[in-house]
């Protein structure tokens, strides 16, 4: 029997906040006690978790004072070396103080912009300093109700100067890190600017440092938008721009429900660990495979555990399904490339020449389209597998 026991290198993290979630939600109060983060550090590692990432208000509540800050700083880090974790990432609160309630880097108003980008330096100090090499960028209160309260096109350019301030700021430092970028199409606002992991894409593009900053997708915000988490996925991986992700499970059209990762669409899970994985011999990601769920509003401390241990179970077990898929001489047979190395020659890199010999070519599309594809097998086969059988 195979075991699915995670290991550190399998480079498994989680959020203080996700294990540290204590149930609270729109309708009713907390039913879990909080946990300090030197306990979360500390139950991760024996659930075999590699590492655990924060806000800086998940470690340092807001307002606290240097010397505070500093003690809790040298506690928490004792905990990591004692318990062999790391901080691989790291990210600001910037949604939670009333404060920010008509967003930070958006907001209407030039003090609440200037204390939001004053607290992520502080912040991205602190992460620095526990070892995190990628920070993200979820701006959760940057959006709308009353959408005639701001111009979007002006949201979108002051998020432009707030991140090309802090890549300077971090290149200033002489930081190495990188920033990712998350993307929700609402909740808790109306709606959010920057939508979509593609939104995300086109943006980054138009940063005055656009090769320090990628993007960090999450399964249930991709979801909420109705669109493929793989294929988004995909993109951010073919343009070299997948530099950390959010795990989890969402049921389409619900709010931001953050489940166990592989909890709902395990179609979708499946082709999401093949595809971070590259079992069918694409590059494979590298970067930490970080769940940002928590556990049912139901549980326990004991069911937060389980939760933990039920996100990590997940991705071995469909990581384990994906290579038995990949490796199945059906299914590569099905797959199999096709090649045409003459009409290929003429299709790939543009000359007068191939496209005079192109278009002279001629091409039986009643024939080619009789073809069956034999997809529904493919998918069957993927199916079984999925399920145990095969
Ligand atoms: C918050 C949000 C997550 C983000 C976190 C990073 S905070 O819990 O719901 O999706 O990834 O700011
Ligand atoms: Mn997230
Ligand atoms: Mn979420």
């Amino acid at each position: 029997m195979e075991h699915f026991d995670p290991t550190p290198d399998d480079r498994f993290s989680f959020g203080l906040w996700t294990v540290g979630n204590p149930g609270r939600d729109p309708f009713g109060e907390a039913v879990r006690a909080p946990l300090t983060p030197t306990y979360i550090v500390r139950r991760l590692s024996e659930c075999g978790a590699w590492g655990v990432n924060l806000h800086d208000n998940d470690l340092v509540p807001f307002g606290a004072s240097a010397a505070q800050r500093d003690s809790i700083v040298r506690e928490f880090k004792s905990a990591l070396e004692e318990h062999g974790m790391c901080v691989p990432m790291a990210t600001t609160n910037l949604f939670s103080h009333p404060v920010f309630k008509d967003g930070a880097f958006t907001s209407n108003d030039p003090k609440v912009r200037a204390f939001a980008l004053a607290k992520s330096m502080e912040a991205i100090d602190l992460g620095v300093e526990l070892g995190a090499k990628t920070y993200v960028f979820w701006g959760g209160r940057e959006g709308s109700e009353a959408d005639a309260c701001r111009d979007p096109r002006t949201a979108v350019a002051r998020m432009r100067e707030a991140l090309d301030y802090l890549c300077e700021y971090v290149l200033d430092q002489r930081y190495d890190l990188r920033f990712a970028l998350e993307a929700k199409p609402n909740e808790p606002r109306g709606d959010i600017y920057l939508p979509t992991t593609g939104h995300m894409l086109a943006f980054i593009s138009t940063l005055a440092r656009p090769a320090m900053v990628g993007v960090n997708p999450e399964v249930a915000h991709e979801n909420m938008a109705g669109l493929s988490f793989v294929h988004g996925v995909a993109q951010a991986m073919e343009c070299g721009k997948l530099f950390h992700i959010d795990l989890n499970a969402q049921k389409i059209g619900r709010y931001d429900q953050d489940l166990r990762f592989g909890s709902e669409d395990v179609r979708q899970a499946f082709l999401l660990v093949r595809l971070l994985e590259g079992t069918s011999g694409t590059e494979r990601y590298s970067g930490p495979r970080h769940f940002d769920a928590h556990a049912y509003r139901t549980e326990d401390e004991a069911g937060v555990w389980d939760f933990a241990r039920g996100c990590m179970r997940t991705y071995k077990i469909l990581k384990a399904r994906a290579q038995a898929f990949d490796a199945d001489p059906e299914v590569r047979e099905l797959i199999a490339e096709q090649r045409d190395a003459e009409l290929e020659a003429l299709t790939r890199g543009y000359s007068r020449d191939k496209a005079r010999k192109l278009r002279s070519t001629s091409f039986d599309a009643t024939l080619l389209a009789a073809r069956g594809l034999r997809y529904e097998r493919l998918d069957q086969l993927m199916m079984e597998h999925l399920l145990g059988v095969r």
